[in-house]
């Protein structure tokens, strides 16, 4: 039996936030190719608020050309993490984490149009929209 080392019992409660842990163990650059469309989004803290943002962008002739980066989370008050994306021809899904010290909430976001423009952000926890812009497409270019 193991021991356990009962001198570290505390009622502190820290919550995840990418972080408190180093978030380079846990990067990824996930990718979707259909047809001549390849989607690659990732996540990232070089933005201007200094949290966690997702970034996407897309290539709709095999890769000769990308379009500028997108900023899809753009949530200045939660880290936009641990992403994931599908894809089949020109519908693209990006899935997401906003975590902070009190809410850790799976968010997605749709394109239909090739990974151009994206829905609002979707709570997929909870029926409805977050995000301050619910416009047809957040872009917030130069971060990342
Ligand atoms: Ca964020």
């Amino acid at each position: 039996m193991p021991a356990v080392n009962t001198a570290v019992a505390t009622t502190t409660t820290t919550r995840l936030t990418a972080n408190t842990i180093e978030p380079l163990d846990f990067r990824k650059a996930p990718v979707v190719v259909s047809g001549d469309n390849i989607y690659v989004a990732w996540w990232t803290n070089n933005t201007e608020n200094g949290n966690q943002e997702v970034m996407f962008r897309a290539s709709n002739d095999a890769g000769a050309t990308f379009s500028d980066k997108i900023n899809l989370s753009n949530t200045t008050e939660a880290d936009s993490w641990r992403v994931e994306t599908h894809g089949e021809a020109d519908t693209v899904v990006v899935s997401w984490w906003e975590t902070n010290q009190t809410s850790d909430t799976p968010v997605a976001r749709l394109s239909t149009d090739g990974g151009q423009t994206f829905g609002p952000v979707l709570r997929l926890a909870a029926n409805g929209t977050i995000s301050s812009t619910d416009e047809e497409t957040t872009t917030t270019a130069g971060e990342g």
